[in-house]
């Protein structure tokens, strides 16, 4: 029997260990869980340069397609992005990089999240034509677009598409096709964002114009990041380089409208981490497509008047509140619901629909419920068309291969491993509920799916210190592939606790017998009366610093806790 933790997970250690003597050792011991073993792997983790890049000549078709726009600069260029925030950073990315290169007929295009959808559509191809385009840049999308991009073509259109998802079996007959996975090779460049490829796109058309390499381009950073983040690509490789250097010039802030942006979200006095941009600044961006239409925040991204930029950067803060607040509703109600189910109808995944819930928020406030069940959760929102459905996994559990065996009860769907959305006939959620279920059950190799908590080593109390919270610190940004490190320790005995935050959190006093450390259980309070019963528990953690009146002290983020032996 895998023994369960508090919070219902299994604790999953790495299989070698070697004693954790120094600080040094403990690094160590970090590092090589993300398999950053040799000293160039190290020296490129810790201080990369922007030449440690891949080879743009990785990327098929990138100097064709990129030296046919040279050509052609005179012509009406339209580039065709996504509305999320990885469409939307390369989107204005594009376009800062057109503009800079002369182009005078430019134009952009996001199609509305609701009722088109995502990718393109012939409608807006017919409009773009319409309006005198003669060449389609696409940015995010489009390698799966096989019908729309012939379409264009018999339209007279020219298409060049850049994207980073998986292509089809078929490609679309587009003029250029830019995409780092149509190189079957291996490379440290595979998995960028969309934003990441609209980069490399127009770093390979300013190298045409002969610049230096990144010389123009170390100023679209910033935008690369934010699109690198929301994306959640694995931030180990290219995407840490890129992330690390974004990182420096976000915090440059010169541009003007992420600055009105950070202004608005109140986070001008300090320097951003990755964390902020996942829980502040994307979320913003992202807020006015969650509503409906994104144009807005390109808009925003490319106004260049910090005033005009503010206030329009106060408008996505007032979007965001608002899709904070029906997101907190949801919550509410599903949580409600769920408290009165039956065990049978939660079994390894919650599955539920209702009229009146806004299908742009159904997503977030899925994860949410993952993470305060640690169980799949299917929302459906019905509305006049048809339900909206949005699927969010744990961690390592495919919730995509079930949802693709139930293709036949679908309107449509799309998603990957631990994230995937579709549309439904109301009349159908029925049936899909039960074949969903069935389905995940079949699929599931281990079908008692226990999530894991990935610990990266066992501490001894004398290395439980602030000074390694502050070297741990050099691994940011932390994201997907790179955790924030999680320690376990024997050595350390629950003094005392008590709740916090009215009641939601439990802040603990932790001690080796000597001194005595703080920790908070961020979400814990529930918690309370278990551990009052038995305070004999090993705590999981992350080392961190906690900055009150002025004084620095070591404080451990409990992550979770179980029974000792
Ligand atoms: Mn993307």
């Amino acid at each position: 029997m895998t023994k369960l933790s508090l919070l219902g997970k299994a604790w999953d250690f790495p299989a070698e260990t070697t004693a954790l003597d120094s600080r040094q050792d403990v690094i160590s011991a970090v590092l090589k869980n993300r398999k950053i073993n040799t000293p160039e792997e190290i020296r490129t983790f810790f201080n990369p340069s922007l030449d440690d890049l891949s080879s743009l000549d990785l990327i098929p078709d990138i100097a064709a397609a990129a030296q046919f726009l040279l050509d052609n600069l005179q012509r009406k260029i339209t580039i065709y992005g996504d509305y999320d925030v990885d469409g939307i950073t390369g989107t204005t990315l594009l376009y800062n990089a057109l503009q800079k290169l002369g182009v005078q007929r430019l134009d952009y295009y996001i199609p509305h999240r609701f009722s088109e959808g995502y990718g393109l559509n012939k409608n807006a191809v017919q409009k773009i034509k319409d309006s005198g385009t003669e060449i389609i840049l696409t940015v995010d999308c489009g390698i799966s677009n096989y019908e729309e991009i012939k379409y264009a073509k018999e339209l007279g259109l020219h298409v060049i598409v850049t994207d980073h998802h998986i292509p089809p079996v078929v490609l679309p007959p587009a003029d250029f096709l830019v995409n780092p996975k149509l190189n079957n090779q291996p490379f440290s460049g595979r998995n960028i964002a969309g934003v990441a490829v609209a980069f490399k796109f127009a770093e390979q058309l300013f190298r045409l114009r002969g610049a230096a390499p990144y010389s123009v381009t170390s100023n679209y950073l910033d935008l690369v990041l934010l699109g690198t983040i929301a994306d959640i690509v694995p931030l180990l490789e290219e995407n840490r380089i890129l992330a690390i250097h974004g990182l420096r010039e976000l915090n440059r802030k010169k541009r003007v409208s992420l600055r009105a942006l950070i202004d608005a979200a109140g986070l001008s006095e300090k320097d951003l981490t990755s964390r902020d941009i996942g829980f502040a600044v994307a979320p913003r961006i992202n807020a006015a497509g969650r509503l409906g239409a994104s144009d807005i925040a390109v808009k925003l991204l490319l106004e260049n008047d910090y005033a005009r930029a503010k206030q329009i950067a106060l408008e996505l803060n007032k979007q965001n509140t608002e899709r904070q607040e029906i997101g907190g509703k949801i919550n509410e109600q599903i949580t409600a619901e769920i408290e009165k189910m039956s065990a049978k109808d939660t079994e390894k995944v919650f599955i539920l629909a209702s009229p009146g819930w806004h299908p742009g928020i159904i997503g977030i406030v899925a994860a949410q419920i993952v993470r305060q069940y640690n169980r799949p959760t299917v929302l459906i929102a019905i509305g006049e068309n048809g339900g909206r459905g949005s699927i969010r996994s744990l961690e390592g559990l495919d919730i995509f291969e079930p949802l693709k065996k139930c293709a036949y009860l679908l309107k449509d769907f799309g998603g990957h491993k631990e994230a995937a959305g579709f549309e439904i006939e109301a009349e159908r959620i029925e049936e899909f509920t039960a074949a969903y279920r069935r389905a995940l059950n079949e699929s599931t190799i281990d079908s008692n799916y226990i999530p894991k908590l990935q610990i990266d080593a066992v501490l001894p109390k004398t290395q439980i210190t602030k000074t390694l919270a502050e070297e741990l610190e050099k691994l940011n940004p932390f994201g997907q592939g790179n955790q924030q490190p999680v320690f376990t320790t024997t050595e350390l005995a629950i003094y005392d606790f008590a709740k916090i935050g009215g009641g939601k959190h439990l802040k603990f006093s932790l001690t080796n017998g000597i001194d005595i450390i703080d920790g908070v259980g961020f979400g814990f309070g529930d918690l309370y009366p278990v551990v009052q019963k038995n305070q004999n528990l090993e705590i999981a953690f992350n080392l961190s610093i906690n900055e009150w009146q002025g004084r620095e002290k070591l404080q451990l983020i409990i992550k979770d806790l179980r029974t000792r032996g």
